[in-house]
């Protein structure tokens, strides 16, 4: 049997890498999409030691006859679609590019696949965020908890979630949503909360930086390890029928108890290095959400066990590793 080949959007981010790293053992042939090819974007492939594995091209979503060009050349079995202007916090200063990126290449995307081979499966990260505003007694979030979305980005990804789904209906597509919780490693960009905690953290007790500023250390959020959730998104396109499924270590912890266990873990006094900003406060904060993977176990076999400390002993190890090897290569 001929090896599949995937298309990836957003290759060069955290999920992209793992992603394509999965899929490479898998034997696929990985074709990175991107907005851009330069070495320093392709920092996380390159730390994952599969940058020269891949093919690139530089593609503008927002750009139907250029996605159209790339899937007819490619030609590819699965579509995974990743790229989004990803953060909350930006979002509120940029909601304009937000809706636009994150609706509209999902739209390109799936229009292009309906255009061309309608064959062709196709995943979109949904997240989250999209439930919002959640009653504590409505809480575990599961597929079929109502979406209230309270910021650009969960209105955006809301959107793009139900586009998917729509294709899926209207036209028959195996096109699926993964909607995933807070998912982390050392791959993270540098805007997220936890690479910033535990970046910094290490750097304190190298002597590097004195002190980690925080917004609201109240929020209380699932988190989980991010190359175990790459795995989720391949099951889910290996399934005999399409569907929607919530990707969560069903684990629920404030960002406080967090940031105590990294400083706990590397021996450092956190009430001393530790200060909170309100400037660092989003205009409406999603306060706690924690979701229930359990259609993922059972339907997916998707088999996750990582729990919370756990979590930050992997974390805390692999952002070290990540540091020395930033520290020794060349180019970054
Ligand atoms: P989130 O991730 O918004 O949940 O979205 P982020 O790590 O940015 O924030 C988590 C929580 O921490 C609070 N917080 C801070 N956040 C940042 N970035 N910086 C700070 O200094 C800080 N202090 C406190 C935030 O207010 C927030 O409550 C992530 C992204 O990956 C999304 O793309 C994805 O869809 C969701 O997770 C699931």
């Amino acid at each position: 049997m001929k090896n599949k080949t995937a298309l990836i959007t957003g290759i060069t981010g955290q999920d992209g890498a793992y992603l394509s790293q999965l899929l490479l053992s898998k034997g696929y042939r990985v074709i990175g999409v991107t907005r851009d090819t330069s070495d320093f974007r392709l920092k996380n492939l390159s730390y994952l030691g599969i940058s020269d594995k891949i093919s690139y091209h530089k593609v503008n979503l927002l750009d139907l006859s250029n996605i159209i060009r790339i899937i007819s050349k490619e030609k590819p079995d699965e579509i995974y679609h990743l790229a989004a202007q990803s953060s909350v916090g930006l979002s509120f200063e940029q909601p304009i590019g937000t809706l636009e990126f994150n609706i509209i290449s999902t739209a390109n995307l799936l229009e292009a696949v309906r255009i061309i081979n309608p064959e062709i499966r196709f995943y979109n990260s949904s997240s989250s965020e999209m439930y919002g505003k959640v009653r504590r007694e409505d809480l575990p979030v599961t597929e079929r908890s109502v979406l209230h979305p309270v910021s650009p980005y969960s209105i955006s990804k809301a959107s793009a979630h139900w586009i998917t789904i729509n294709y899926r209906e209207a036209y028959r597509l195996y096109s699926v949503c993964g909607i995933l919780f807070n998912h982390e490693s050392c791959l993270r960009g540098e805007n997220f909360v936890t690479k910033k905690i535990l970046n910094t953290a290490i750097k304190i007790k190298q002597g590097i930086a004195t002190e980690l500023k925080l917004g609201n250390l109240e929020i209380r959020r699932d988190w989980g390890y991010a190359p175990e959730f790459v795995k989720a998104m391949w099951l889910m396109l290996q399934q005999e029928t399409p569907d929607d499924y919530i990707i969560c270590s069903g684990e629920s912890n404030s960002l406080n108890e967090f940031v105590s266990k990294v400083f706990e873990k590397l021996e450092l006094d956190k009430e001393k290095y530790v200060k909170t900003d309100t400037l660092l406060h989003r205009p409406v904060e999603l306060e706690v959400i924690y979701g229930d993977n359990s259609k993922a176990k059972n339907k997916l076999n998707w088999n996750y066990n990582i729990n919370f400390d756990k979590l930050i002993s992997l974390l805390v190890n692999d952002e070290q590793a990540y540091i020395e090897w930033v520290n020794k290569s060349k180019n970054f």
